[in-house]
């Protein structure tokens, strides 16, 4: 069965075509900096909000009724979506996708019941995969949609819940290992607090800290050699998720002593906290713990989760200067954790929302790129620290002077010189190359 009829292989045409349904800046095999576009950018197809969701807001019900929502079963559904996912990855020429278990599977009726089903789905998948050549990027648990999980999994205050959180995570890491997910992730939906006065924080992520633990120590025991991914979200379900930002997650690791976790950023839940998509990565690029990027954006006007296609190319731009100056993404790569307008209702609007997702981070990078190499930015920065490379500066950052002979350098040196910081200058350079 095919969906998406009369649509093939996007074609690369080049930024004259005006074909809507063709590449204007993405080719998958052009170089740049010594690696393809494919290698640099590693895009994945979500399964959940592109074959799951349907339109559904607080307000309404959805308004997409796709082919492959409509069966006999759940199972029967759960194929379609499938069968769609794997021809969308094939004919978009995206290498990966990423699932929650539960994207993958209906729940049963008891633990084993839906690791049977899950078992079932992934042995489907992994046909799937063999066909198309697509692969999986990340796999994750849904440990917030059931009821049960409504004060979190492993930070449940109920023992009985967090359990079944293991049992989840269990099961997906092992299937995630069967299908050679590069990645696991984190998403700590509902790990957190909504009223702090009946919550026991402290408590709480001493748990989080050892359920990760157990999850690692499963990894190792069943040979699982991708990488754990934690994804900061500051709010959205709740009203403080513990895995706010990037600074929480990496102070959250290091007062727990855990150093097997990376960090999975997502554009839209850094500007939730109040920081720009390019900040929260660059504080988890200087730990050396970028791992992946969920890649959409959010809204200026409004203050939610809406997870639109990334089409912005300063942020795209500013992202991969990011990326490129830390040297890459490693095992993770750009997952379109984003979702069609409510009122995009044709089958085509999904080709048309990652085609301009995916045109917008080539850009990026090409931009970034140049930007890097035949800009003066680099220069720049270096020189803006100069003064620490040589004489006193260098022996400060060498520890080699105490504040006492900081205070007689300033004394003795008297007012500092004012010097530039040029924003405007540096500005303009990404507005040159963009
Ligand atoms: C929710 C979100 C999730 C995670 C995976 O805001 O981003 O879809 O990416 O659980
Ligand atoms: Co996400």
């Amino acid at each position: 069965m095919e969906y998406f009829k009369g649509i093939g292989e996007i074609p690369f045409e080049g930024a004259k075509s005006k074909n809507p349904l063709a590449f204007k800046h993405y080719k998958a095999d052009e170089k740049i900096a010594g690696k393809t576009m494919k290698e640099h950018l590693r895009f994945a197809v979500c399964h959940w909000h592109t074959f799951c969701g349907t339109g559904a807001d607080p307000f309404g019900p959805g308004t997409r009724k796709y082919p492959w929502h409509v069966g006999k079963t759940a199972i029967e559904i759960a194929e379609k979506k499938q069968d769609a996912l794997f021809e969308l990855c094939s004919k978009l020429t995206v290498p990966y996708y990423c699932f929650h278990d539960r994207d993958l599977a209906p729940e049963g009726s008891s633990v084993q019941e839906s690791e049977d089903i899950l078992w079932k789905m992934a042995e489907r998948s992994k046909k799937k995969q063999k066909e198309t050549g697509v692969k999986l990027l990340w796999g994750t648990a849904n440990l917030f949609s059931n009821p049960r999980y409504m004060n979190g999994a492993s930070t449940n205050p109920d023992f009985d819940v967090l359990c079944h959180g293991a049992a989840q995570v269990k099961a997906a890491l092992d299937v995630t290992k069967f299908l050679g997910g590069e990645n696991y992730v984190f998403w700590g939906g509902r790990e957190g607090y909504d009223f702090l006065f009946n919550t026991d924080m402290k408590r709480e992520l001493a748990h989080f800290a050892q359920f990760l633990k157990l999850a690692k120590a499963h990894a190792d025991k069943i040979g699982f050699k991708g990488q754990f991914l934690i994804e900061p979200k500051p709010m959205e379900p709740t009203k403080h998720q513990y895995d706010f930002d990037s600074a929480t997650v990496l102070g959250f690791l290091k007062s727990h002593d855990i150093d097997f976790v990376k960090l999975n950023i997502e554009a839209n839940h850094a500007t939730l906290a109040g920081h720009t998509f390019a900040h929260d990565l660059q504080v988890a690029a200087d730990a050396g713990k970028l791992g992946s990027i969920d890649a959409n954006r959010g809204d200026a006007q409004n203050g939610w989760d809406t997870d639109q296609f990334p089409t912005n190319l300063y942020d795209t731009t500013e992202a991969m200067l990011v990326v490129l100056r830390s040297g890459g993404l490693g095992s993770g790569g750009l997952n379109f954790d984003a979702k069609v307008r409510r009122n995009s209702t044709d089958l085509e609007d999904i080709f048309l929302a990652h085609i301009g997702g995916m045109d917008a981070f080539a850009r990026g990078l090409k931009t970034a790129h140049r930007i890097i190499t035949e800009s003066p930015l680099q220069e720049q920065l270096k020189n803006r620290y100069a003064s620490y490379d040589k004489g006193d500066g260098k022996k400060f950052e060498q520890g080699k002077l105490t504040l006492e002979n900081l205070r007689d350098l300033a004394a003795k040196k008297g007012e500092p010189k004012q010097i530039s910081g040029k924003q405007e200058l540096i500005e303009n350079y990404i507005n040159d190359y963009i």
